[in-house]
């Protein structure tokens, strides 16, 4: 082997330790965070509701030091989470379902989109798993149609807070009971199983 061959094979390996390293000291950004399909046994993060047996946009998210995905029930269980200040640092990769490319009962999981980017609409009258929740959108054009259309306030990522989210109302759920699998049957039969509601409402006659 000639003396310049050598140098240059020394120099390629090198090159190639340096991509190597370069690689694993960043492990966790943008090359493997993709949005991931929402299988069937998979529970919100927040509320561990069956994500797929319920309407609207979802949304997943990475966190800082962890390469599993986090799924939410909703974009509203989505906010929830991400903007409580222990979690906010922490959060890196958001998706939400672009809604102008899926139906509202079954988002289409090829239709992620990146939520820094999207525009979303709030308090329309279209619900998601826990309620009223936020539409998301890869176009502002589609969002401001869905917002003629069911109603709500157009917004960018940033503008989503969580007193915005405080005053999204939950039709047919009570407040403070998030968390419980609910459904509006279940809920009055679960009143109509506690004898001391039943008897203080006849008491009050
Ligand atoms: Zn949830
Ligand atoms: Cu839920």
């Amino acid at each position: 082997m000639s003396m310049i061959n050598r140098k240059v094979m020394t120099l390629c390996a090198g090159l190639l330790l340096v991509v190597l390293v370069g690689c694993n000291q960043e492990p966790e950004h943008s090359a493997m965070q993709h949005a991931m399909p929402i299988e069937a046994g998979d529970t919100c993060h927040l509320c561990g509701m069956i994500i797929r047996n319920h309407p609207g946009p979802k949304g997943e998210l990475y966190v800082n030091g962890s390469p599993s995905i986090k799924r939410f029930c909703s974009t509203r269980d989505l906010f929830s989470w991400l903007l409580q200040p222990e979690n906010q640092p922490n959060v890196q990769t958001v998706f939400v379902h672009d809604m102008a490319k899926s139906s509202w009962e079954t988002p289409d999981d090829n239709a992620f989109i990146e939520a820094k980017d999207a525009w979303f609409v709030a308090g329309s009258s279209k619900s998601g798993a826990m309620g009223a929740t936020l539409s998301s959108f890869a176009s502002e054009g589609d969002a401001t149609a869905f917002a003629r259309d069911f109603g709500g306030e157009v917004l960018r990522f940033e503008s989503v807070t969580l007193e915005l989210l405080g005053s999204l109302a939950m039709p047919g759920e009570g407040r403070g009971m998030h968390g419980m699998v609910m459904k509006h049957g279940a809920e009055h039969s679960t009143m109509k199983d506690m004898p001391a509601a039943d008897t203080s409402h006849t008491m009050n006659h």
